[in-house]
């Protein structure tokens, strides 16, 4: 039997606490991915008896970079919480993370529930609005490394996310440039197309996974797209700022 009750709670107390553990498939926890899901449910079950609410759900592993960098090839989805979201310009303090990395995205509100199999044309249609974001992303597992339900189990390495400026959905996001900058030096520059050929892809797909777990994606939720770069690992009293291109620009610090 596995203990998916106690298995949330490793998780989430990583999280909660900021502090590193071993991979679950290390410690003698071999999920499968439908196991996996329903660790993260219940460890964001554990989140929400703390006060915090459900605010849309992340994509991961949408674009080659990531693939490669992570060394594994399944899209997955993650959740998102109230407690995850940095305002735009704000401060993070690396204290309250691991080891934490920015990746550069872009977001989609949702202006009706969305669910199952959809087109890519169908899932825009079903958005208010469209914004740059950056991702932090923040493994609890030593070394950033995991297998797949190692990483679904531990929330897709969701952690924080900063959203800017919305726009109205009608802009043409298929082929956006997207620069990110540290101390305004570009360490990451890709293209909205890297997220699977266009971001609407990954709509589509958090509608269908989610689907999966028997959920849909709610009217004024954010949906993350998932990196369009590999991720980039952060330092102390960095300036970090995204640029995309008709889309605009989202920034945060971090304190020294
Ligand atoms: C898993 C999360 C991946 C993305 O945008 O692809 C992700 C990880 O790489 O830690 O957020
Ligand atoms: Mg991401």
């Amino acid at each position: 039997m596995t203990d998916i009750p106690h298995i949330a709670e490793i998780v989430d107390t990583a999280a909660h606490d900021a502090t590193e553990i071993s991979q679950l498939s290390l410690s003698g926890y071999d999920l499968t991915p439908q196991q996996a899901y329903d660790v993260q449910a219940e460890s964001i079950d554990r989140r929400m008896k703390r006060g915090e609410t459900l605010i849309g759900v992340k994509m991961g592993m949408t674009s080659r970079a990531k693939m490669i960098q992570m060394g594994l090839d399944e899209m997955m989805w993650g959740r998102l919480t109230d407690k995850m979201l940095v305002e735009d310009g704000g401060e993070i303090d690396l204290k309250d993370y691991v080891h934490p990395r920015v990746e550069p995205e872009i977001a989609f509100l949702m202006k009706q529930d969305l669910s199952g199999k959809v087109s890519p044309l169908q899932a825009v249609e079903a958005v208010s609005a469209i914004a740059p974001a950056i991702e932090i992303i923040d493994s609890r597992y030593k070394d950033f490394k995991f297998n797949v339900p190692d990483v679904i189990a531990d929330n897709t390495s969701s952690s924080s996310l900063v959203v800017g400026p919305w726009a109205k959905p009608d802009i043409n996001i298929a082929n956006l440039g997207m620069v990110m900058e540290f101390d305004g030096k570009a360490v990451e520059i890709g293209s909205s197309a890297a997220i699977l050929g266009h971001p609407a892809r990954a709509l589509a797909g958090a509608s269908r996974l989610v689907a999966e777990q028997g959920l849909s994606l709610k009217a004024g939720w954010i949906v993350m797209a998932g990196g369009a770069t590999a991720a980039v690992a952060l330092k102390p009293g960095v300036q970090v700022r995204l640029s995309v291109a008709q889309l605009g620009r989202v920034n945060f610090s971090v304190l020294p």
